[in-house]
């Protein structure tokens, strides 16, 4: 029920009499009245005039209650915000375990303890200011084609970050979104999967929203950055994850409908590595080459001097200037 009270308020720019919102929902005004207060509570703030109505004023910085009703859908079930977990990626694959998660659920922490970056990396994650997403899906996919989720999460994440900040966000492979070469934004996306097919899939992503440049660590200071940093303005965190799981959801359709050449497409527009002569550390190994292409598969195709060419699936690009 509050979720449809929100609703009402929000698709008026002015008031919604008490009445109104008690007929359409069915409800006595007391029960309405007290919902308010509910909401108030979470954190919306609701102007209520006597001869008026009730007018939604502004929202929480992360609110379930108002993202939920606008993603809910064919993709999307559920939407969970924690103050605070290790993990959202561990949240999800230690849920997933017990079997108490439904695919089709965002989890979002305003703050994580222990969030991860690839290869038992740190991902910096305080409270207050960022966002840490785990999307949990079981897509029509055959294991082979999970990397295609990294590569969807962020075409959807750089178009999120470009329209909501305008900035010129880009993607640098196989999982940053990057702007001037300083990192925003990363994807983890790991899987439960049997040799034919993937039970679930989580998708972490990470993405500074309103960092600022003293809320960084040292060593990050000069390879990091966040939507304000660039954009000079503060950004809604429900604004971002709103449009990003419409972008997701948008990309999966087509990816399902039409399989990965579109997708691909759009990464190749967004991507800024390509043409880059780059440099890339697979382990203990390094190999340098021109990034021509990225593959059917996700991999990067890259041109060494020899000419050689080659399909590389994961590593830690440099660009060579
Ligand atoms: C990534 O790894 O970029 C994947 C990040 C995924 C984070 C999300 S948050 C929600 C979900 N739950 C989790 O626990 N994780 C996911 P990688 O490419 O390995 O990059 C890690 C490196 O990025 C670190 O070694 C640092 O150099 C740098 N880094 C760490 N925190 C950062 C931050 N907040 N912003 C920019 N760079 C950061």
């Amino acid at each position: 029920m509050p979720e449809s009270i929100l609703n009402l308020l929000k698709s008026s720019d002015s008031f919604v009499s008490g009445q109104d919102i008690s007929s359409i929902l069915g409800v006595t005004r007391a029960a309405v009245w007290k919902k308010i207060l509910g909401l108030r509570k979470k954190g919306f703030v609701i102007e209520a005039v006597p001869s008026k109505g009730y007018r939604l004023i502004s929202s929480p910085d992360l609110a379930a209650d108002y993202l939920l009703p606008l993603v809910k859908g064919a993709l999307w079930k559920e939407l969970i915000v924690h103050d605070s977990v290790e993990s959202t990626n561990d949240l999800a694959m230690s849920l997933a375990a017990k079997k108490g998660i439904t695919a089709g659920t965002v989890l979002v922490a305003d703050r994580q303890t222990r969030g991860k970056g690839r290869l038992g990396r740190r991902w910096e994650s305080p409270g207050g200011t960022n966002i840490y997403m785990s999307l949990v899906i079981r897509p029509e996919l055959a294991p082979r084609d999970v990397t295609m989720l990294t590569v969807l999460a962020a075409v959807a994440g750089a178009r999120t970050i470009q329209e909501t900040g305008n900035i010129p966000v880009t993607i640098k492979w196989p999982n940053d979104l990057v702007i001037s070469d300083k990192k925003l934004g990363g994807i983890l996306t790991e899987v439960r999967a049997d040799p034919d097919r993937i039970n679930l899939a989580v998708i972490g992503i990470g993405i500074n929203v309103n960092m600022l440049s003293a809320d960084f660590p040292e060593e990050l200071r000069g390879i990091a950055t966040s939507v304000r940093l660039e954009a000079g303005h503060a950004v809604s965190r429900n604004e971002i994850i709103l449009q990003l799981l419409k972008e997701f959801e948008h990309w999966y359709g087509i990816l399902i409908a039409k399989g990965r050449k579109p997708l691909l497409a759009a990464w190749r527009k967004d991507s800024s590595t390509l043409g880059k002569t780059v440099r890339i550390a697979i382990g203990d190994q390094t190999v340098s080459g021109v990034a021509e292409d990225i593959d059917e598969n996700g991999m990067l195709v890259i041109t060494m001097q020899t000419g050689e060419r080659r399909h590389i699936s994961a590593g830690d690009i440099t660009f060579v200037r």
